[in-house]
């Protein structure tokens, strides 16, 4: 089932999400939920924070479907390993309209938990590593645009306020 995803002003997305303490058959409903809402959308990784459940959960695909190898699903995930810097233009399915370039460690390495359940550590550089850190950011209540500073964030959050205002955000 494709979920509606929610927009940067969203209570949910702003907020830190809570450790998955079991995988349930309900977590496993959710993540076959994201995989479907990221493809249709489309879009490279989404967050659960996204579609409004308040867990660490994360799907990504930088090949956004095109290869079926380079699915990922993380539960409760941690950064084991960052290093380097990439400067690079980052967009978000919940700010859509709206990007700017965001620096990021070029490389990180992340561990948790798969949708069965089972450890696992994955490493991701360029464009992978940035969207890690993209949905990361998600799990802990932050959107790309927290991480500009002066004009440039001031501009774009004044103009989802006014999209806001007219009813049309
Ligand atoms: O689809 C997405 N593209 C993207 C491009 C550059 C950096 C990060 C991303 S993630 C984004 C999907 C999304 O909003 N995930 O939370
Ligand atoms: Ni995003």
């Amino acid at each position: 089932m494709i979920r509606p995803i929610l927009r940067h002003g969203a209570e949910v997305l702003h907020a830190p999400a809570a450790p998955v303490v079991d995988v349930t058959p309900d977590v496993q409903t959710l993540i076959d939920d994201m995989i479907q809402t990221m493809y249709a959308a489309p879009g490279i990784g989404l967050a659960a924070t996204q579609v409004g459940v308040a867990k660490r959960i994360f799907v990504a695909d930088i090949s956004v479907g095109r290869n079926a190898a380079d699915l990922v699903a993380f539960i409760n995930p941690e950064f084991v390993e960052r290093d380097g810097m990439q400067l690079e233009d980052e967009g978000c399915l919940s700010v859509p309209g709206f990007n700017a370039t965001v620096a990021r460690p070029s490389r990180v390495v992340l561990k948790g938990l798969d949708r069965h359940g089972h450890e696992q550590t994955i490493e991701g550089t360029g464009l992978l590593a940035r969207c890690f850190q993209h949905e990361m950011d998600h799990l802990d209540g932050m959107v790309f645009v927290d991480r500009l500073r002066g004009l440039q964030k001031d501009l774009i959050v004044r103009k989802i306020k006014k999209l806001a205002r007219l009813g049309k955000w």
